[in-house]
């Protein structure tokens, strides 16, 4: 079965490993959420689109999830000695990929082309799609202003309060042709944030039509646990957004997209909910702390995926 995964950062990169564990490059491919990327002292910076590279090449960090393992820190030290800006920590080594990444768009190249190169050289198999070769940038807009992506999530540590979010650029965006030319047999939604990692790729104006064009299984894995985020600020962003903070809730979030929602075992009461809204529902473990906990799961997404074919 050939699937495309849909995932932006470090909670979609824990089930893409899990995923790429089990199916070739063959069987999968990924398209990942390029609203994060920002300017850094002239830098492009792609964080979604490295945190997968890294994790599918073994060479993400273990303390945080996004960044390199092995890191060393000398540059950052000599920006803060000259008190420069350090809010954005850049390693030394993951430096060299922005570098990378950033003279390569300055020669002409595409974002895809970028990605292709940085994949081969880190010895990543599994295809890579950014959700556009256009720029997009998501604002979060909040009650004391709008920011962009990174000012908000690490520099202001998701402390201001949300109202809403914009992803400027997203009207004149469009999928990458080299997604658009290909067929799947499943689709699974990550379970990233989805108001900031999975909405602006699905923002991405051709990119639900292509989805709901294949006519296969849509399956997510909820990013909610016991009405906890696995990961991140999603809970944080449902509760000023005034939204329930449940697994309904992801359900109806995605509900025209979605054949099947997977659930964690600790939350099988929301299954019956979720269901009224048409939406098959399977019962798994949802966190994923070990490699075995990753495979586990995939296995999982994939094997409910197949089950739904008929229904499509
Ligand atoms: N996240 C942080 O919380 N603090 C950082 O200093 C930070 C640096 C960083 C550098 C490179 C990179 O690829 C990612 C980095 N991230 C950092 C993670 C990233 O900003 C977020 O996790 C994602 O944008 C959310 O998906």
């Amino acid at each position: 079965m050939k699937v495309l995964a849909i995932t932006g950062g470090v909670g979609g990169a824990k089930l893409a490993l899990g995923l790429a564990s089990i199916l070739g490059p063959k069987e999968l491919e990924f398209v990942v959420n390029t609203g994060d990327d920002f300017e850094h002292f002239g830098l492009h910076i792609s964080p979604d689109v490295d945190t997968l590279l890294y994790t599918l090449a073994g060479l993400a960090s273990q303390d945080h999830g996004w960044g390199r393992s092995d890191e060393s820190w000398n540059c950052l030290e000599s920006i803060r000695a000259l008190n420069g800006e350090t809010w954005f920590q850049l390693g030394d080594k993951d430096l060299g990929l922005h570098l990378t990444r950033t003279q390569m768009l300055r020669d002409n190249h595409s974002l895809t082309e970028v990605i292709q190169h940085l994949s081969k050289c880190l010895g990543v198999s599994h295809r890579i799609h950014p959700m556009s070769d256009n720029p997009v940038r998501t604002i979060v807009e909040t009650t004391t202003g709008d920011m962009e992506f990174q000012q908000y999530f690490v520099k202001e540590r998701c402390e201001p309060i949300v109202s809403g979010f914009r992803f400027a650029g997203i009207d004149t965006a469009r999928p990458v042709a080299q997604l658009l030319d290909q067929k799947f047999e499943s689709v699974i939604i990550c379970p990233s944030n989805p108001f900031v990692s999975v909405d602006p790729i699905l923002a991405v104006p051709g990119m639900r039509q292509f989805l709901l064009s294949l006519h296969v299984p849509i399956v997510a894995v909820s990013p909610i646990v016991q009405g906890q985020a696995l990961k991140g600020p999603t809970v944080k962003m449902m509760s000023e957004l005034n939204f329930e903070q449940s697994n309904t809730q992801i359900g109806r979030h995605y509900e025209d997209l979605l054949s099947g929602l997977i659930i964690d075992q600790l939350d099988e009461d929301s299954a019956s909910p979720i269901r009224s809204l048409g939406i098959e529902v399977k019962v798994d473990q949802t966190v994923m702390k070990t490699l075995e906990d990753k495979t586990s799961l995939a296995r999982s997404a994939i094997d409910f995926a197949a089950t739904l074919i008929e229904a499509c």
